[in-house]
């Protein structure tokens, strides 16, 4: 069980991070609105949410989740974010989480890895090699993870254009069972996991966070939040098109533990 989330909210200069998405300016009103539901929803999951000080100097630093990698048996290991404009948010998630997380450890140079890029899935963990993860940085992590008996493997999407990180396409919902885009789920690595595709037009519903009795999920995406009820999942729909301006999703907006 999860009972504790950090968030960061966004802070008015929000708009001028980091963005493929080709969606327009994200709207700061509207964006503080979603992310407050968004807080709403991690607290009827039933988690406590800490909320850091929206940070100017860093626009992306709502986007919480690229900057550690929190596990379920409670290690911590820090990144070294793959974009440079990021790496000063690093800092302060390290104090946050030092309360909770006494033997952080840190992703040394040259290697970078972002958290979206990390997707914990039982004792194993997928690390995607992608434009912000490279190999230094995913060996690095695999090192500082094994201690705690999790296995992992590498998934190369540098040339999936349509994802910035890993978990942009992929989402674990426990028990064996992955949530992965159309564009990715011929995978071998996904070979031994039950699949619940994700179609082409609602590639960004991917991005779903499994909270306790839960399944966070972007609303808007008819199909796929269809598919869960059948499958079991409880789910709540979180309004995210904001943040989807600026490539982000569900997940990165928190660190659960
Ligand atoms: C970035 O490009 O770094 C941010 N604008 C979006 C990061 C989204 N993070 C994630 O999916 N884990």
């Amino acid at each position: 069980m999860f009972t504790r989330a950090i968030v960061r909210p966004p802070a008015p200069n929000f708009a001028q991070g980091l963005t493929t998405a080709g969606l327009g300016a994200p709207d700061y009103e509207r964006a503080l609105e979603q992310h407050e539901a968004y807080c709403a929803a991690l607290a009827r999951c039933g988690l406590t949410v800490t909320r850091l000080e929206p940070d100017p100097n860093h626009p992306d630093s709502t986007f919480v989740e690229d900057t550690a990698i929190v596990t379920t048996n409670h290690c911590a290991v820090l990144t070294r974010p793959g974009a440079p404009s990021r790496a000063g948010e690093v800092e302060r998630m390290g104090r946050a989480l030092a309360e909770f997380f006494p033997n952080l450890s840190s992703i040394g140079a040259p290697g970078t890895v972002d958290g979206g890029d990390v997707c914990e899935a039982g004792s194993h963990f997928f690390i995607g090699l992608s434009q912000r993860t490279n190999e230094a940085g995913a060996q690095h992590l695999t090192e500082l993870l094994a201690p705690f008996d999790y296995t992992c493997s590498l998934v190369d999407i540098r040339e999936e254009r349509s994802l910035l990180h890993l978990k942009s396409g992929i989402a674990y919902l426990g028990n064996n069972r992955l949530v992965v885009t159309e564009a990715i789920a011929g995978r071998a690595e996904f070979a031994g996991y039950n699949l619940v595709i994700v179609d082409s037009a609602e590639a960004y519903a991917a991005n779903c966070v499994s909270v306790n009795d839960f399944v966070l999920v972007a609303a808007g995406h008819p199909i796929f939040e269809g598919k869960l009820p059948e499958l079991g999942y409880q789910t709540i729909a979180l309004e995210m098109t904001e943040f989807q301006k600026m490539d982000g999703g569900l997940s990165c907006l928190s660190l659960r533990f």
